[in-house]
């Protein structure tokens, strides 16, 4: 990173904060900082805390979390919305996640939506009744395996209890129904969502089928959602390998998968910040430890890849695992070195979720191009600076507002899967369990970190810097191109992908490339603002 483009950000970072008022602006300063990747001179980012008030954020609320990202993959749970049809609109699909039933007795529920549609009648006398006859409706017409019922703000409000019902209705219908205390207002962030969301798959799903699968190296894959299809090259490259997926939270998955989860030897980590919980939990109670992967990125796959064959530690599987890189690297690199010869030292901003924004980098680095500054939305501080700052995160009300389990280890299923001279011997080999060292410890030094973009100062901060590329969402989409930048989705890739694995980089590589060398971006100002042929004056 050049000296200037860090003192450049300083200046920046000084002029975003001038416009606020000065109470605002001393938030907001502890969330942004320039980068230093040194662990003992990292500074510290505040995250994780309530947006202020009037802010424009681009963060989702803690029903969005629980049922649209985590539960809401999981193609045969009727996933009830209580609460009014407002936000029985978001409880229909509108996460690109894709998933495929694997026969005819398989089924998906996905493109359905299902609300109980509450009216004034229900918020002033209470909505269970509503909610009971709901579930009963549901499972008359769709006779599935599992109900859950997540609560939308109103619920909480009026103090339904969904729990009450789920349990009652388990009782009645004989089928597994639970609930979800995830009303919209519960957290800060749609982070809160994925807790909630984490808690219940574990008390309610997780453990109940306990066939144990017959195959060598049993892994589950936690925090791959399938959008666009990633899950799906993510499995054929695992097939490839020989490695048995027994579970993906929740990314092409069925209630059946998370049941059987805990049969697993490993958990495998793809979006640290949602999933973290269940995996800590896992094992606690069943003895299964776990590993941070990322499959965003060729180079990135291929570390994954031999991160998890060095776990089984067979050379069987090292070697199959050498052999599908090596089988699948070559076509890789002929579409890199091509998209890279127009694409090298071109410039990125990512404003992304809790872990894309860094995940991306790598594949951004694959073809040349510099990570100038990126945020999470609602990302924790472990997300940026590592999960060694753990302990010295403070909890405040609002994260006490989400339930801690109490995990204690199962007495006749915890079998922890290494024995301690293992865990000893792979440690010694550099392999580490349980660890994330966050986005800013990959980040150039100088470069710029933002928690929780406001909208102004995203706007603010492709006026100054104007990068190659802005990475963000739907809700950012179309301003940042009526500036003159590209901007890739990185939620629902727009209508592209997948870009997780090998040939999810190719199409990352072929559509990055297009964006950035697109000539479209020159014309976005109009040619007589740029070169005006007539000059007309007023005559007095
Ligand atoms: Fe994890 Fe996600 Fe993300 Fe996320 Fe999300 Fe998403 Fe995301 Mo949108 S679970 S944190 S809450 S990787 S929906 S698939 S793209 S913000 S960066």
């Amino acid at each position: 990173m050049s000296e200037n483009l860090a003192q450049d950000f300083a200046v920046t970072r000084e002029k975003l904060l001038k416009v606020y008022p000065t109470k605002a602006a001393r938030k907001r300063a502890k969330h942004m900082v320039l980068n230093d990747p040194d662990p003992e001179t990292m500074p510290e980012i505040e995250a994780n805390v309530r947006t202020i008030p009037g802010i424009i954020t681009q963060r989702g609320c803690t029903y969005a979390g629980c049922k649209g990202v985590v539960v809401g993959p999981i193609r045969d749970i009727v996933n009830i919305t209580h609460g009014p049809i407002g936000c029985g609109f978001y409880s229909w699909l509108t996460r690109r996640n894709q998933t495929k039933p694997i026969d005819d007795n398989d089924y998906n529920l996905m493109n359905y939506c299902f609300s109980t549609d509450m009216q004034e009648d229900d918020i002033v006398f209470g909505g269970e009744k509503k909610l009971r006859q709901a579930v009963r409706e549901a499972y008359e017409i769709f006779k599935p395996k599992a109900i859950g019922i997540f609560s939308t703000c109103p619920v909480g409000l009026i103090g339904d209890d969904v729990h009450a019902v789920a349990r009652e209705m388990k009782e009645e219908l004989g089928i597994n129904v639970f609930g979800f205390s995830c009303e919209g207002y519960k957290g800060v962030s749609q982070s809160a969502g994925h807790h909630i969301a984490n808690n219940q798959m574990f008390k309610h799903v997780i453990g109940l089928d306990d066939t144990v699968r017959d195959s060598k190296y049993k892994i589950n894959l936690l925090g791959e959602y399938n959008i666009g299809g990633d899950a799906f090259e993510i499995e054929r490259i695992l097939e490839k390998c020989g490695i048995d997926l027994i579970a993906t939270f929740s990314g092409n998955s069925s209630y059946d998968y998370f049941a059987n989860a805990h049969t697993a030897d490993l958990n495998c980590i793809m979006c640290h910040r949602s999933i973290n919980y269940v995996a800590d939990m896992m094992e606690i109670k069943y003895g299964i430890p776990w590993i941070k992967v990322n499959f965003i990125g060729a180079e990135a796959t291929a570390k994954s890849l031999r991160k998890i064959a060095q776990y089984f530690g067979d050379p069987e599987l090292k070697e199959r695992v050498e052999k599908v890189i090596a089988e699948e690297m070559p076509e890789v690199e002929k579409h890199r070195a091509d998209a890279r010869t127009r694409c090298e030292g071109k410039t990125v901003m990512l404003f992304v979720g809790g872990s894309r924004a860094h995940h991306y980098q790598d594949l951004f680095a694959e073809l040349g191009m510099r990570t100038i500054a990126a945020g999470y939305e609602f990302a924790h501080r472990d997300d940026y600076e590592g999960r060694r700052v753990l302990p010295t995160i403070k909890i405040d009300a609002d994260s006490r507002n989400i339930e801690e389990l109490t995990v204690e280890p199962d007495p006749e299923r915890y079998r922890y899967r290494k024995t301690e001279a293992e865990v000893a011997e792979l440690k010694a080999q550099g392999f580490e369990f349980r660890d994330y060292e966050g986005m800013m410890a990959q980040m150039a030094k100088g470069t710029l970190v933002i928690d929780d973009i406001s909208h102004y100062e995203m706007e603010k901060l492709i006026a100054y810097h104007k990068p190659d590329i802005f990475c963000a969402g739907i809700k950012e989409k179309y301003v940042i191109q009526k500036m003159g930048v590209p901007c890739k989705q990185l939620h629902s890739y727009d209508y592209s992908g997948p870009y997780a694995g090998f040939k999810g980089a190719i199409n990352f590589y072929r559509d990055i490339d297009r964006l950035v060398n697109s000539k479209i971006w020159g014309y976005i100002q109009a040619p007589w603002e740029k070169n005006p042929e007539l000059i007309a004056t007023y005559v007095k």
